[in-house]
């Protein structure tokens, strides 16, 4: 009876539950979403960058598309380059390929998701949940942690990062 009742709510775990949680990171199918990160804005900040790292560990391309937060009124894509010294950003037209076995960081300076019109600050600590939307994978529920320095596990210098998004 024991063995009867777990064999039974593991494969209703596995039937419910498409999304594996791990240390802050998301499994869709052949994609991996690591650590979703944001930075605290001050009150009246017209907009707040999304970052996060993704893995494709299939043998098809996947695409981020884009995605939605019921915390912004848009959530869009964009992508920073350096330009004669200046910084500029623009939406990213096509989505985001990662390619089989690439990993693809939206980072500071460079691809990034942009909160526009948050419907209040981000504060440390709070978690901001988006839905990110794919080629393959579909859409996929994520939350962006609030905090103010970027993941340590997500790795890369994070001397990179001088307060642009
Ligand atoms: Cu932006």
């Amino acid at each position: 009876m024991l063995k009867f009742a777990s064999t039974a709510a593991l494969a209703l775990a596995m039937t419910t539950a498409p999304l594996a949680a791990s240390a802050h990171g998301y499994t869709a199918g052949d994609l991996k979403i690591g650590q979703p990160w944001s930075r605290p804005t001050p009150p009246g900040a017209p907009t707040a960058a999304g970052y996060l790292t993704l893995t494709n560990t299939g043998r098809m391309p996947e695409t981020l598309l884009g995605g939605a937060s019921p915390e912004a009124t848009t959530l869009d894509l964009h992508q920073s380059t350096m330009a004669g010294g200046v910084m500029r950003m623009r939406p990213v037209t096509g989505g985001v390929v990662i390619a089989p076995g690439q990993t693809v960081k939206l980072e500071p300076g460079g691809y990034h998701f942009m909160f526009v019109g948050p419907r209040k600050p981000f504060a440390v600590g709070d978690h901001i949940p988006a839905t990110l939307r794919f080629k393959r994978a579909g859409k996929v529920k994520v939350e962006f942690n609030v905090q103010e320095a970027a993941p340590e596990a997500a790795g890369g210098p994070a001397g990179m990062d001088m307060g642009i998004h």
